[in-house]
């Protein structure tokens, strides 16, 4: 059965692949899966009927048949777990590798939201200036911590896996590629991640949905 997926109707990134659709739709190309994508507005998030998909109102979400779920991370493990390609077979080293997508999402990504956070929404608070640079070195924090943990590999733990493709999609938001030039090897691991060639299809198709082009086919 074609999984359903959502996206935004009009990106604020501007595709820019930013959004969490990204995430999804890559996974999705790296194991050859076909899909199909609703895009919603800002308002159709809201509607009831997507409210009962997505709790909090927001995209992606993914359909199967009787299955639905929400949460990029959980949609990109589930994918994973459906498919070879994404997960060693090895039991210990699957572990590991759903350990690095827990690291993406809940130790790296949140300190590059709290910059756009701080950014976006509290910009223009008397103490938003003191504040920024606390929040900069927490990202840079993080950072090093992952590159030196990455060294000189070309994945984190082994082969490619969802972890990668978690941590890369993280590491692409413009608060932590703002300090990837003091990493080296991060900025070449996330060039690594850009050049796969399942990377670049979920891309391009992301991208035609601003460009209003085409998108090729979700294969
Ligand atoms: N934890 C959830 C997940 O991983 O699936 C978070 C989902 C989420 O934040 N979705 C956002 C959304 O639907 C889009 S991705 N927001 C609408 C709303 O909450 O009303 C976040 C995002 C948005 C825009 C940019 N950008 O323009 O660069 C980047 C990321």
């Amino acid at each position: 059965m074609t999984p359903t997926i959502t996206a935004f109707e009009n990106s604020p990134d501007r595709g820019r692949g930013l959004a969490r659709d990204m995430a999804v739709r890559w996974a999705l190309e790296e194991v050859r899966q076909p899909y199909d994508v609703r895009l919603l507005s800002f308002a159709e998030m809201k509607q009831p009927s997507h409210m009962a998909l997505q709790p909090f109102g927001q995209i992606p979400t993914y359909e199967e048949g009787d299955l639905a779920l929400f949460e990029s991370g959980a949609i990109v493990l589930h994918i994973a777990e459906q498919h070879s390609g994404l997960l060693p077979e090895d039991a210990n080293a699957r572990a590991r590798a759903i350990a690095w997508m827990f690291a993406a999402k809940s130790t790296v990504e949140p300190v590059i939201v709290e910059n756009e956070v701080a950014k976006f929404l509290e910009g223009d608070r008397s103490w938003s200036e003191e504040r920024q640079p606390l929040i900069t070195g927490r990202i840079r924090d993080r950072l090093r911590q992952l590159s030196a943990r990455l060294g000189d590999a070309d994945w984190l733990d082994g082969e490619f896996s969802a972890g990668d493709l978690l941590m890369i999609n993280v590491l692409r938001r413009p608060s932590a590629t703002a300090l990837l030039e003091e990493f080296p090897n991060l900025a070449a691991y996330v060039a690594r991640g850009e050049a796969r060639s399942a990377f670049k299809r979920a891309f391009a198709d992301q991208l035609a949905v601003f460009t209003g082009q085409t998108a090729s086919a979700n294969t």
